[in-house]
């Protein structure tokens, strides 16, 4: 359940993260620092691909603010990946351009075991942290992420990103016992990296779990519920005061199941969530987070306000952060962010017209 909050918390986003709900609601978009932005096309252009601006504290602090500076957000989002993990785990990661993210040695033809860790891969990104929290405004609330471990173990497993995660939950049928021992180890890695991200200085944190929508139920409860069930109690147990929002990208109806079973303390909705149905199904009281279709707000106009109003309108009641359904796309227009904050922060009632 959500922590109780503080009367003298004045992050607006932070308030509803543990339980508050507030009239307008707090705004931060995920993906929200990246290729959308001229100013961070400009900096990778200059510094070089991902990894390289991702162990650079200073440029990754610069992206993390970008999107800060030029909307207000609520919440500002750590710029990293949640490959990184497997990457400290001994991995070699590339971003090849316009190719997404490439593993090596893939895990299902290589053992687990016979990778070396090199946990200080993940140094630059809390010193990232402490960065941006000495710079950030007093009413932003920063939050800091990880990969959920099924999501990360597709990538891990593969080699790479993939439309249906078929060779992954192949080899979750064919090996469980490996499988689990891979999920475990994700597991302990990543409570011990957003431990450390919190001791650096995030208010908050999410479980991002892209592909939890391609398991069947039994496996959805063993590879997804229990594992961050695991990462949701050591984190409430280190760090009672920091809430966990956990993002089952396609749980759909397994939802419910999902928010008691895990103990996030709020949860994100992805864009084929009917909103009133999540409202009426979620228990009282209960954050949420997201909804949006990420392509409405490419298209504007009627078609983005209407949306923007149902989501708004179908929370009223409950503590309700206003994000995407998923990560903002590359070609999403600029102004059309402007125009949402706008409308949501009633500014301009007309902005959207
Ligand atoms: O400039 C570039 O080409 C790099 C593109 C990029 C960026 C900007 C990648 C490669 N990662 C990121 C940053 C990133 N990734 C953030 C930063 C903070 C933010 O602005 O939100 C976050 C939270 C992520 C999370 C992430 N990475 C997820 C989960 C969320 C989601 O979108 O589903 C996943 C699945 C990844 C893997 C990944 N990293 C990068 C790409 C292109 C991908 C997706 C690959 C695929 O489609 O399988």
């Amino acid at each position: 359940m959500p922590v109780l909050s503080l009367p003298s918390e004045t992050r607006p986003l932070l308030r509803v993260l543990k339980g508050d709900r507030l009239d307008t609601p707090p705004v931060w978009l995920m993906r929200q620092a990246g290729r959308y932005l001229p100013e961070y096309r400009a900096l990778r252009a200059e510094k070089g691909g991902f990894l390289d601006l991702a162990t650079d504290p200073e440029s990754a602090a610069e992206i993390t603010l970008q999107p800060i500076r030029r909307f207000g957000f609520d919440g500002a989002i750590l710029f990293s990946d949640i490959l990184m993990v497997p990457w400290a785990l001994g991995q070699d990661l590339t971003f090849g351009v316009g190719e997404g993210p490439h593993l090596e040695p893939a895990l299902a033809d290589h053992a687990l075991d016979a990778l070396t860790r090199v946990p200080g891969r993940l140094e630059p990104v809390y010193e990232t942290v402490r960065t941006v929290a000495a710079a950030l405004p007093a009413e932003t609330t920063f939050l800091g992420f990880a990969g959920s471990p099924w999501t990360v173990a597709t990538y891990m497993v593969a080699g790479h990103g993939s439309r249906d995660q078929s060779e992954t939950r192949r080899f979750a049928y064919r090996a469980p016992a490996d499988f689990a021992h891979i999920i475990d180890t994700i597991a302990e890695l990543t409570i011990e990296y957003l431990s450390r991200q919190i001791q650096s200085g995030v208010m908050a944190v999410q479980l991002f779990d892209s592909w939890a929508g391609s398991l069947s139920p039994a496996q959805f409860e063993r590879w997804v519920i229990a594992p961050n069930a695991r990462i949701v109690a050591a984190l409430h147990e280190r760090h009672p005061e920091t809430p966990v929002i956990g993002f089952p990208k396609g749980a759909g109806g397994k939802l419910v199941a999902y928010a008691r079973g895990t103990g996030v303390d709020v949860i994100g909705l992805d864009e084929t969530v009917d909103p009133e149905w999540a409202n009426s199904v979620l228990p009282d009281g209960f954050p949420v987070q997201g909804n949006l279709d990420p392509l409405t707000l490419i298209a504007g106009g009627t078609e983005l306000r209407t949306a923007v109003d149902r989501v708004v309108g179908a929370f009223a009641g409950r503590p309700h952060i206003f994000n995407l359904g998923h990560g903002i796309l590359p070609d999403t227009p600029i102004a059309h962010v402007e125009q949402v904050l706008a409308h949501i922060r009633k500014r301009e009632a007309t902005t959207l017209a």
